[in-house]
């Protein structure tokens, strides 16, 4: 009789503990999930610390010849401004100051939209991209796609991606107008199978290549280049204060989107596909 009590009590005992452990891991699982964003307006009114975080104090080195400070970040206007400045000590390395701003949040498929005034000074990098990286996220490749403007020629514009590291997408496309002289509304639709770039609502650019995969932040900045004289020309330093100037951001998911139509440019309701 004791014997079987006992072996009952430890019955009992590995039960509750099976119902804790199976109420506690839903639990562990959620605290461990990545954050994956949902659809949403920025106008840039304030800074949304939920939504955004300013980098800083760090530098990326390599062909980034500044160090990133959360004071290049400002909002006034409905703008959000990124800002180049020489750093105060004059000795300082990297010599410059620079503005970078991205999401908490992870995004998908889907449209990322931006009304944006780029840096019109040789050796700067103006953008708007989503990235991730292994320091991003636990074990996620580099994935990246890209919307650039070099300030030595604002009147183009260079499309990128990089799939798990490997870039060698890069597309320039004549804007046909200077996009340093006002707002203008740059885009790129993702999709499993290709990625789309739009300039004002006109698509210019597809590809369809090894599309990266992986949910990644939405990320914007401005920077001036270092041994990368080729591509962006040589930063002097002497149009200092450099500003680049961003008036709202737009994401869509992709199930929000319905399908595009080439012939005018517009999304509209998918086709049903019948299911044979
Ligand atoms: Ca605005």
């Amino acid at each position: 009789m004791k014997k079987k009590l006992v072996l009952f009590s430890m019955c009992l005992l590995l039960f509750s503990g099976l119902i804790s452990g199976l109420v506690q891991s839903p639990q562990v699982a959620e605290a461990a999930e990545r954050p994956i964003g949902t659809a949403f307006v920025e106008t840039f009114e304030s800074y949304d610390s939920e939504r955004w975080s300013k980098a800083g104090v760090w530098s990326n080195g390599q062909m980034f010849n500044a160090t990133w400070y959360p004071e290049q970040v400002t909002f006034s206007n409905g703008k959000m401004k990124l800002q180049i400045d020489k750093e105060d000590n004059e000795t300082a390395s990297p010599p410059y100051k620079a503005g970078e701003l991205r999401t908490n949040d992870f995004y998908h498929y889907g449209l990322f939209e931006v009304s944006m005034k780029p840096a019109k000074s040789t050796g700067t990098v103006s953008s708007f991209f989503t990235y991730t990286g292994p320091w991003d996220w636990d074990n996620d490749p580099w994935d990246e796609i890209d919307i650039e403007f070099l300030g030595k020629d604002t009147t183009k514009i260079q499309f990128n991606y990089f799939t798990n590291g490997v870039g060698g997408n890069e597309h320039y496309h004549e804007l046909g107008f200077d996009a340093a002289d006002d707002f203008n509304t740059y885009a790129f639709e993702w999709r499993p199978e290709s990625i789309r770039w739009f300039v004002n609502g006109e698509l210019v650019h597809t590809a369809t290549e090894n599309i990266p995969q992986t949910p990644q932040k939405i990320m914007m900045n401005l920077w001036p280049g270092i041994g990368v004289d080729g591509w962006t020309g040589r930063f002097n330093g002497e149009d200092t204060p450099v500003v680049t100037q961003y008036d709202w951001v737009k994401y869509t998911p992709l199930e929000e989107l319905g399908c595009y139509n080439e012939k005018n440019n517009k999304y509209k309701k998918c086709k049903k596909t019948k299911v044979k």
